[in-house]
């Protein structure tokens, strides 16, 4: 007798191209979506975050319906419900009669160990299959990585590049010439005379507004207001989301991707990443978008090249270094760093303009840009030394397009060095300088930026310093530090004994500044 396939899609495989489900297209089974009180609550995510992923749940089980499947949708006040993921496979195989699994690999670790032990814990035969969402396998990269001392996400990104054929001058170089156009990427906003284009916002429908009632009932305590819930929710505005951007925001993106404004978290950013993680929108198409745009005369390559660099490169970069590297990956703590996550990441309140305003940000819209995420909360948290774990956990509650195969590596990895230089070769650690130099915040901050000692001086600058001291045996023989530690080396010794001590008394209690 053939098969029947319980077929689970968890919430960030939202993809009718799914390989679950287009393997198992006119199999007689089941797709099974479940919301379950473990996902909601392993970490204490924002409450626009859960709320779009449920909302967009219910949408795509209607999809698929819509599509011919037989969909059994758990909703998570069902009385029945288990709370969790494996708890729910178990009822649906008993509840249909079913004897196998077929699922796509999940987006985490734990949900992968989970999977691993469903054969003997649910007594059926389990296929787990490579998620082809993406370019590059777990396998593929490690592969890649296995000869090599170095990891490079450029080298990498220039093979995809080239296998995938994006981006190519009919020579096979780099269109335009360079493979890499960010150095025309790091403008300032021009104080007056640039409209920024407005971001789209989507009014909640039926379905989603009894999502935002039941999350505001079950987790309206998590950090995160749920007012302006504003995401799209379905495939078709999730695509209406991807046009606006193209027509509106990307010929910019390139020019102003590093820039910060007050009160301004859009920009000229996609804001795409909830949609892209969730199965919404897919990479191969964003790219292909991108490209067809410049050379359609709708986007210059500077904007387009670090568009597609962000999705080829970086993504995919990222995903593979979590799966190459875990579980022993979540425990690195290369610096040391043993501080507490200051309250203020959770409350907003502090005299530093920056990071109040980036909190603000987070705190409304469970979304903030790349910058604000790497330079003003990332930087913060590596200078003050807060255990990379707190930082991570933080990180993965409060955005939207927050799960762990990508959030980690960016935290760990990318903000925080605490894998010890496998993603960066040298820490993002910053001075006030660079803060001040890509955004308006210092205008606005109660602390002057200009100074480094003294009790108005910006904590960020003597953080900095403090941090390249103390770290010094760690990182005093990276060549990508040596002009700092130069400079270091050149003041007099008050001056950097002042430095070292307001950096200890900002390290003490970040709360009090
Ligand atoms: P764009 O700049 O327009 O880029 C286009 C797309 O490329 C994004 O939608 C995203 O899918 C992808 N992308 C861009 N940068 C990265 C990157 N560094 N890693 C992986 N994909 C990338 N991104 C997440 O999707 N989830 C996270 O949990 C997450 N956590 C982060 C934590 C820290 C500390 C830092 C520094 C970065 C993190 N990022 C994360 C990466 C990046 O900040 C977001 O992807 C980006 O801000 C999303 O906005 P966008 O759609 O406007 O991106
Ligand atoms: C993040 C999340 C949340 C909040 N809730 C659910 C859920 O109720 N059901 C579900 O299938 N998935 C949920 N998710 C997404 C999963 O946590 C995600 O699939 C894994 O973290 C792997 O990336
Ligand atoms: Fe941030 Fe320092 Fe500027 Fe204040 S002065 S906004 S703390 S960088």
């Amino acid at each position: 007798m053939p098969m029947r396939p319980l077929i689970p899609i968890f919430g960030d495989q939202l993809t009718p191209t799914l390989a679950s489900l287009a393997d198992c297209r006119g199999a007689d089974g089941v797709v099974l979506l479940a919301e379950v009180d473990a996902e909601a609550t392993y970490a204490r995510h924002h409450p626009q975050k859960i709320a779009l992923i449920f909302a967009a749940m219910r949408h795509f089980a209607e999809e698929l319906r819509g599509d011919g499947w037989r969909v059994d949708y758990v909703t998570l006040d069902d009385p029945d419900n288990t709370g969790t993921l494996t708890g729910e496979a178990e009822r649906a195989l008993a509840r249909h009669g079913l004897d196998a699994i077929h699922v796509t690999e999940p987006g985490e670790w734990r949900l992968a160990r989970d999977i691993g032990g469903w054969t003997e814990r649910l007594g059926v035969a389990v296929h787990v299959y490579t998620d082809r969402r993406f370019f590059v396998s777990a396998g593929q990269f490690a592969e890649w990585t296995r000869h090599r001392r170095r990891l490079r996400m450029e080298d990498f990104y220039r093979q995809l590049r080239r296998r995938h054929t994006v981006l190519l001058d009919a020579d096979g170089g780099p269109a335009g010439g360079s493979w890499n156009y960010d150095r025309e990427n790091r403008k300032p906003l021009p104080r007056t005379g640039l409209a920024l284009p407005p971001p789209p916002r989507f009014t909640p429908d039926a379905i989603t507004r009894d999502v935002l009632a039941l999350v505001q009932a079950r987790f309206g305590h998590h950090f995160g207001s749920l007012d302006g819930f504003a995401w799209a929710t379905t495939r078709r505005d999730a695509e209406r989301a991807r046009d606006h951007f193209f027509a509106h925001a990307l010929p910019s993106f390139g020019d102003y991707q590093d820039a910060m404004r007050s009160g301004e978290p859009w920009l000229f950013h996609a804001v795409l990443s909830p949609y892209l993680n969730l199965g919404l929108l897919e990479p191969a198409d964003l790219i292909e978008r991108a490209e067809a745009a410049w050379r359609g005369g709708a986007a210059p390559l500077n904007a387009v090249e670090g568009f597609i660099r962000q999705i080829l490169g970086w993504r995919e970069y990222i995903r593979g270094v979590y799966w190459r590297y875990m579980p022993e990956y979540a425990e690195r703590n290369a610096l040391d760093h043993h501080q507490p996550l200051p309250s203020l990441y959770w409350s907003g309140e502090t005299g530093m303009n920056c990071l109040r305003e980036t909190i603000i940000d987070t705190h409304e819209h469970a979304w903030a840009h790349h910058i604000q995420r790497l330079m003003v909360t990332g930087n913060f948290a590596l200078l003050a030394g807060v255990e990379p774990a707190a930082v991570c956990d933080w990180y993965l509650c409060v955005y939207a397009d927050a799960y762990e195969w990508v959030e980690l590596p960016n935290t760990l990895g990318m903000a925080l060095y605490a894998d010890g230089g496998l993603l960066g070769s040298k820490p993002y650690a910053a001075s006030g300088k660079y803060i001040h130099r890509m955004s308006d915040y210092c205008k606005g901050c109660r602390y002057s930026v200009q100074q480094a000692t003294g009790p108005d001086a910006c904590p960020f600058n003597a953080l900095y310093w403090h941090f390249l001291m103390r770290q010094r045996p760690r990182l005093g023989t990276n060549q990508r530090l040596a002009m700092p530690y130069r400079n270091l080396d050149r003041m007099h010794p008050d001056r950097r004994q002042a430095l070292f001590e307001r950096g200890e008394a900002v390290v003490a209690d970040p709360d009090a500044y």
